[in-house]
């Protein structure tokens, strides 16, 4: 059954009150309610209720939301709230209190950000490795390139650009390993070769073996939305309420996973910034980022030198798109978001740094 109602986190600030934590909902209302496991809390929820193609959406601040007239719409998404201000568990032991990043690894030829330069074993490997030394708490290996118009690389290709990059890097760092793949047989044997997270595009959804392997693992998975597939899926892509209707795909992948037998706790969800999303899906799916907290799980985002930053400020080299990827990660941070897949990883810690110890008003760093 989709949902009727939804609730977005509003009003969200670092709660520097020396009553945070104090477990008393009185308190906690008065002070906002702590945000999905982040030093971050909200004062407010915007309440959108939508009938067919029209969402309603209404602020109301904590207290008056279980008062007067909002009760009953705050009943019926109550669920919704407790999920929303739950600490959220650890990912493969990297806690999420604070902004985790990710750095991507292509090796791919093709790749459209790094012109095939990390194409061989050997260079991806040093690559990563010069990420993990920038501050990349997880490190993203992909083989098949899934930007959009890109064409699928079969089996045997992708198998021989990931397996050998984790096999040498699992001996050379203790970061997070991820594996950036949509096929069963490449996360079957990644994992084989130490890694820790599957990230898959397509959310477990275009190989009919990947939930079942996925299970099987026992990895973490990050389930990203996406609509149709990379080569087509910019063309025409469909909406009633992108927001939404995001929303309403990884509610159900979840709960299609949780029965396939992966925890809850071990489950990422990511809205898929520029799949199967015109300019317009992907701003409204910055704007409302914090409504996927909902989800109850923690939030990765992926907007590094995606083309809506072209398309907002006419860049068209991929590498000229950091200052636009780094306003992407903090208006990520000022949601509550917890991970971060970028390019460009010192550039992203320097500004999430910034950004933390001027919110918290203390010094204290990312690390
Ligand atoms: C994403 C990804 C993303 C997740 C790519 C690119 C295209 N995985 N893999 N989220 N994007 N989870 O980096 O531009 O946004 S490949």
């Amino acid at each position: 059954m989709k949902r009727s109602i939804y609730l977005q986190p509003t009003g969200i600030f670092w709660d520097r009150s020396p009553a945070r934590g104090v477990d008393e909902a009185e308190t906690h209302t008065w002070h906002g309610l702590p945000l999905a496991g982040t030093p971050l809390s909200f004062a407010a929820v915007d309440i959108l209720t939508r009938t067919r193609a029209v969402t309603k959406r209404t602020t109301v601040v904590l207290g008056d939301a279980f008062s007067g007239d909002w009760s009953r719409d705050a009943l019926a998404a109550s669920d919704l709230l407790a999920a929303l201000s739950a600490p959220r568990p650890r990912l493969a032991g990297l806690s999420l209190d604070r902004p985790r990043i990710m750095g991507i690894v292509n090796v791919t030829p093709d790749s459209f950000s790094d012109g095939g330069l990390h194409a061989n074993t050997t260079a991806a490997i040093a690559h990563a490795l010069r990420l993990a030394e920038q501050g990349a708490d997880i490190l993203d290996i992909g083989g098949e390139s899934t930007r959009p118009g890109s064409d699928a690389v079969a089996l045997d290709e992708e198998l021989r650009r990931v397996i050998p990059v984790i096999e040498g890097l699992r001996g050379k760092t203790d970061k997070l390993i991820s594996v950036d793949t949509r096929k069963a047989e490449v996360m079957r044997r990644a994992a084989q070769v130490g890694a820790d997270i599957l990230n898959d595009v397509s959310a477990l959804t275009h190989d009919p073996d990947a939930l079942h392997v996925a299970a099987e693992t026992g990895l973490p998975v990050m389930l990203m939305h996406a609509q149709g597939d990379p080569k087509t899926m910019n063309d025409d892509p469909q909406y009633t309420d992108v927001v939404l209707d995001v929303f309403d795909f990884l509610e159900s992948r979840i709960q299609i996973c949780e029965a396939a037998g992966i925890p809850k706790a071990k489950i990422i969800a990511d809205p898929g910034i520029g799949f199967g999303k015109h300019l317009a899906h992907n701003v409204a799916v910055m704007a409302g980022l914090s409504l996927y907290h909902g989800l109850g799980v923690p939030l990765l985002l992926g907007a590094s030198r995606k083309k809506m930053i072209d398309q907002l400020c006419d860049v068209p080299g991929a590498k000229d798109r950091v200052p636009g990827s780094l306003a992407c990660a903090l208006v990520g941070a000022e949601a509550g978001v917890q991970i971060f897949r970028v390019h460009d990883v010192a550039e992203t810690k320097q500004a999430l740094e910034v950004w933390r110890a001027s919110k918290a008003g203390t010094e204290a760093g990312l690390a």
